[in-house]
């Protein structure tokens, strides 16, 4: 196998959530005017019998909520939300639905617990119990191709578990979900919103005429203007238009664009917010566990599964920047074959990435096994293959495993991981691989002492794993590693272990769960890790994504330090080139009752500002775009408002407060982003990253509290960089670095000798003649070292791999002596 990416491979891992509830979102529309209208109510459970079924009823009303289908994910968050606990509601469900063919339509509903479905007045489902997951499916109902026909469904909540399923099928339409793109929110509440959109457009106009009317030339005013009158006009007659009511929304959607539209022409006459540029960052960056990063060719890849709509999917963010994840994409679904993946890890062997895991995997009974996806290309976001299983057992027996990581030493692929089961050896648990995806050995185990979540950290012929340990939910989880020096790595009598070595401080809770990975530049060594996102003593699993650097003992131990505080700034890793140009929100175009503050700490420049919860508030940022194309936009926020039902102590669901915040590039909605919580704290940011297209030149970037929004954001800054331009910065290779490469290409026999003495002896004259100053003499033996593995005499003494990668390494570190 080829020399892996260096010797400094990352690695993060996901703590043992094994006590926690499966949890998810119920999504909201992403479309204008789909969706259902979704309406929330309490019920009081019956004290003598919680299963008297004739509590559910629609009587306590305590919000609604447009949502995007019926789809299977959870509304825990809307029920704690609106009634402050996810047990005993009911919701209605209201809109029309419009089918693609003029067929009988069967439809299939499934939940937790009850329900009923009406399509057209019809009720074609009635499965009105506190049961759950028990399919039903209606008579055949014919519907016409293209037209709305109205759509109820009405839902029971007991206990538990709380989502609902519904999927259609007809002669020509495949058995699907149905898809949020055939449901439609009732036409009365999409014109209203939308009439209340618009008028909050004209007063943005107002605003803009009262207070910049002097600073842009007369045919930007007299546009805005006009588009002015225009939505006057259509909110005075729209009422009375002889049209449909879909056509009047339709065109008060249009009428509202060409008003922001023509706002944005006028506030790009206004000239460019300043910017500054990205230079220092703190602590936290972003919500995740389980960290795990690794750097090729110019990004950073994060690998993480997402709590937030459930554990069936991995994905692979990329980023320039190890202060940010960048642009997120979705690598794998599951699709229910496996449940609860935690602590996914990304590495690159020989041309492919491979993406290691545990989860409840269907073909084993959802058991927790380690398992591992292959790239069909060596791009890390395209698609991959499920290569299965690991064999992580004896005997022959597979056995659950638990937080998987890999590392090479020697030219051996190992993978090491958790044991879990009743009678269970206490792990780590560790076996020579095969290939990246194949163990056919059986496990062995490190010399016990327990912990959890194993991560790779090597330097100078030595191995450490880091493991996590205490409970995962409470301040005192923390790191202790293993060690390894002489490179026998299945011995048990070969590893010591150290206890405690980065334990919580007074402000930063139970961190743990570490990866390693280098400063672009390759001259620092960092560490990225999780950390809770409430300091109190009780137990909690929510967690936050941090980075620190950390350095060297001089018996050559890693000196991990104490978990960097929110409150101090630390400087880019070198080499990184951070998240680009700067614009505060402090100095953005401000609309609506956005208030400018700075009571809170840890923002930069002169403060932040206050996205209310109120209809028409807006901040526009004015930037530059040097050339056309896609950017990478990051908003820090902070968003630590307490809803109702939220409580730190083991609670139900992961972040439950989510804001949702419309963004529109020159006018035009573009994305709406739903930032997660940032804690009961806003003095700690969050960094959320989309990928956006501008133009060349200036750009109106906006955020947006629209109908619909969920607002109390804090917004500091915005930060953009040109997307997929790789840090061309090349790791610095170091003389160390690469005699011990040679040593361990001589011990694996891929340089014989003479070949591997000559080489060492080279590489020892040069360092010899470095340490005495003596600069021209080293950089000859290092020249000579070149020329000897490629001498054609030496050819049968060296790999061909071999010889690629020290030529490589020889000439990028004489490249760096020039
Ligand atoms: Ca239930
Ligand atoms: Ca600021």
């Amino acid at each position: 196998m080829n020399r892996v990416l260096g010797i400094f491979m990352t690695i993060l891992l996901l703590a043992g959530m094994f006590s926690q509830p499966i949890n998810s979102h119920a999504a909201d529309p992403t479309m204008d005017g789909h969706g259902l209208l979704g309406e929330f109510f309490k019920v009081e459970p019956n004290p003598d019998n919680r299963e008297d079924i004739n509590v559910f009823n629609f009587e306590d009303f305590r919000g609604e909520r447009a949502i995007a289908n019926l789809n299977g994910d959870s509304f825990t968050s809307i029920f704690n939300e609106f009634s402050g606990t996810p047990d005993y509601n009911t919701a209605r469900f209201t809109g029309t639905i419009v089918p693609k063919y003029s067929e009988d339509y069967t439809f299939h509903m499934i939940g937790d617990d009850g329900f009923r479905l009406w399509i057209n007045d019809e009720l074609i489902i009635d499965f009105w119990q506190q049961k759950w997951e028990i399919q039903q499916k209606s008579q055949p109902i014919t519907l016409e191709a293209g037209k709305h026909y109205d759509i109820k469904v009405e839902y029971l909540q007991g206990w538990g578990g709380a989502w609902l399923k519904m999927e259609w099928e007809s002669a020509s339409q495949q058995r699907e979900i149905v898809p949020e793109s055939a449901l439609y929110l009732p036409i009365n509440t999409v014109i209203e919103t939308k009439k209340a959109d618009l008028s909050a457009e004209i007063q943005k106009v107002d605003y803009l005429m009262t207070n910049f009317a002097d600073s842009v030339n007369k045919s930007a005013l007299e546009k805005l203007k006009a588009a002015k009158s225009t939505a006057e006009e259509l909110l005075r007659t729209i009422d009375d238009k002889e049209i449909e009511d879909r056509d009047k929304a339709d065109l008060l959607i249009k009428t509202a664009e060409t008003v922001s539209i023509a706002r944005s022409e006028f506030m790009k006459e206004m000239g460019v917010t300043s910017s500054s540029v990205f230079d220092k960052f703190n602590n936290p960056l972003y919500q995740g566990q389980d960290p795990f990063v690794t750097y090729k060719d110019g990004y950073y890849y994060f690998v993480s599964s997402s709590n937030l709509d459930s554990n069936n999917k991995v994905y692979v963010s990329k980023s320039r920047t190890l202060t940010d994840q960048g642009e997120k994409i979705i690598v794998f679904d599951s699709k229910g074959t496996q449940t609860r993946i935690f602590a996914p890890e990304i590495f690159f062997f020989d041309g492919k990435w491979y993406i290691y895991y545990c989860a409840d995997l269907k073909e084993y009974g959802y058991k927790h096994m380690a398992t591992v996806l292959e790239s069909v290309t060596d791009d890390p976001q395209g698609e991959y293959v499920d290569k299965g299983a690991l064999y992580t057992g004896e005997n022959g027996e597979y056995k659950q495993a638990n937080d998987i990581t890999v590392f090479e030493n020697n030219g051996q692929l190992y993978a090491v991981w958790g044991t879990l089961g009743s009678g269970e050896p206490e792990g780590p648990a560790i076996a020579p691989m095969d290939n990246p995806y194949t163990i056919t050995a059986d496990r062995s185990f490190l010399p016990g002492g327990g912990g959890e979540g194993p991560r790779v950290l090597q330097r100078d012929g030595k191995t450490f794993i880091t493991v996590s340990e205490g409970d995962y939910q409470s301040d005192a989880y923390r790191l202790s590693y293993f060690m390894n020096t002489d490179g026998d790595i299945l011995n048990p009598d070969s590893w010591s272990r150290t206890e405690d070595v980065f334990v919580a401080t007074s402000d930063v809770s139970g961190p743990a769960r570490a990866g390693f990975v280098k400063s672009a530049d390759g001259t620092e060594d960092w560490m990225i890790y999780h950390s809770r996102v409430y300091k109190d003593v009780q137990r909690n699993w929510w967690r936050q994504v941090n980075i620190k650097k950390f350095t060297w003992n001089e018996d050559g131990t890693p000196d991990f330090g104490e978990p960097v505080s929110p409150y101090e700034w630390q400087e880019l890793p070198s080499g990184d080139l951070g998240q680009g140009d700067m614009y505060q929100a402090e100095d953005a175009i401000l609309y609506g009752e956005i208030t400018k503050d700075n009571t809170f700490g840890n923002y930069q420049g002169t403060g932040y500002i206050n996205l209310p919860k109120t209809v028409g508030a807006e901040a526009s940022f004015i930037v530059n775009a040097e050339e056309a194309g896609d950017y990478i936009v990051g908003v820090r926020y902070a968003y630590g408002e307490k809803v109702n039902g939220e409580y730190t102590h083991n609670p139900s669901t992961q972040l439950p407060a989510r804001a949702k915040v419309d963004v529109y590039v020159n006018g035009v909605h573009a994305k709406t982003i739903a930032p997660d919580k940032t804690a009961i704290s806003w003095e700690e940011w969050f960094t959320a990253s989309e990928r956006l297209s501008l133009k060349a030149g200036k750009n109106v970037i906006s955020y947006r509290i629209d109908h619909g929004s969920f607002g109390n954001v804090n917004l500091d800054y915005i930060t953009m960089y040109k997307a997929d331009v790789p840090n061309p910065v090349t790791p610095k290779v170091d003389l160390d670095t690469i005699s011990q490469l040679v040593s361990e290409y001589a011990k694996n026999g891929t340089i014989k000798h003479p070949l591997a003495s000559q080489l060492s002896n080279l590489l020892t004259q040069s360092k010899h003649h470095f340490d005495k100053g003596h600069k021209e003499q080293a950089i000859k033996k290092l020249n000579d070292s070149l020329r000897a593995i490629n001498n054609k005499a030496m050819e049968k003494y060296i790999e061909e791999d071999v010889k690629e990668n020290l030529n490589t390494d020889l000439t990028a570190l004489l490249d760096s002596l020039k």
